[in-house]
């Protein structure tokens, strides 16, 4: 509530204005699957309140709205409600609480029967809702194989993840992740690495592979016997589930800086009689992991379609 004080004028008319409008509260998804770490520690989040209003009718500037950046993948769920708003893709919006009102200034309420009126409207209050953010894993592309096969190794080079890589059978019970060209691809522990880690896995695996769309299954040069490994990885996925089995499968052939061209085509020739057009890969060659990162979207987005 305001009135005019000019210079010469005893009592001038109303001039408070409105109060700015709360800021919204948002959330969007990021390609940055690690964001969740921000809701580690803090667990409120408030939007800007709106400003008061002004003298001279001036309204009050609104509050910022306050997005908070979650990874793609994410579930919100309201906990009251049990309502969930899914946040697939990057870039991803959902409006999650309306900020309050600005309230009128008492200029508002002037009329001819009112010329000094002494009313106005509080603020609204903002919308507060309790929120449970669920990262659950949509992976387009699983990497799977032996342990040593190079899928580490391989997400690291197509994606900016940070896989653990070693040169002897080693592995995380949790899948790595990565993002490439927008895809979400997972480094799978195979069954036959989690196996010796007992319990835990088993389902840690299925709900990663659970929407994943294409499976790459990487067999290194390595190998002394690659039909062998490769049934022994796809005789584990049946076991394990057999609706794992049925989904789309690219093979690919892994680290073949490591033998001569000749002994590439050799391979290559005994993984064609075991699944079609294998793809040979390492990381030491671009070229290479170029050739295969696009039949990888090829392969993916037949598949979303
Ligand atoms: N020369 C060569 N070595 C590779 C290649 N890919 C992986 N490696 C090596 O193979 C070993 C196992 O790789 P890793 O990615 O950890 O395999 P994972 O167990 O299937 O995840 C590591 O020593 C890597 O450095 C490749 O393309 N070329
Ligand atoms: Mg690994």
């Amino acid at each position: 509530m305001s009135f005019r004080r000019e210079k010469y004028v005893p009592k001038g008319g109303p001039d408070g204005g409105k109060g700015g409008d709360g800021g919204d509260l948002l959330v969007e998804a990021v390609t940055d699957l690690a964001a969740l770490r921000y809701f580690r520690h803090r667990k409120h989040f408030e939007a800007e309140n709106g400003q008061r209003g002004l003298q001279k009718n001036k309204s009050g500037e609104a509050g910022k709205d306050l997005v908070l950046r979650v990874p793609m993948g994410t579930v919100v769920t309201d906990t009251a409600t049990g309502e969930t708003f899914e946040l697939v893709g990057a870039g991803d919006r959902w409006l999650m609480a309306n900020g309050g009102k600005g309230g009128q200034g008492n200029t508002h309420f002037k009329s001819s029967t009112n010329t000094t009126p002494r009313q106005f409207e509080r603020g609204g209050l903002g919308q507060k809702r309790t929120l449970k953010l669920e990262l659950q894993l949509l992976a387009d592309v699983g990497l799977i194989g032996l342990p040593n096969a190079g899928k580490s190794s391989l997400l690291n080079a197509l994606t900016r993840a940070k896989a653990p890589v070693a040169n002897y059978p080693f592995t995380t019970l949790e899948p790595n992740l990565g993002v490439a060209d927008g895809r979400v691809l997972a480094d799978i522990p195979g069954l036959i690495e989690g196996a010796a880690r007992g319990k835990g896995l088993g389902h840690a695996f299925l709900r990663h592979v659970r929407r994943t769309k294409l499976l790459v299954h990487c067999l290194s040069v390595e190998a002394d016997d690659l039909e062998r490994d490769y049934r022994i990885v796809r005789g584990e996925l049946e076991a394990f589930d057999k609706r794992l089995v049925e989904k789309q499968e690219l093979v690919v052939l892994t680290k073949v800086d490591l033998v001569s061209p000749k002994e590439v085509e050799a391979k290559l020739a005994i993984l064609k009689k075991l699944a079609k057009d294998p793809v040979p890969s390492s990381i030491e060659k671009p070229e290479l992991l170029k050739a295969l990162m696009k039949r990888l979207m090829t392969e993916v987005s037949k598949l979303s379609q």
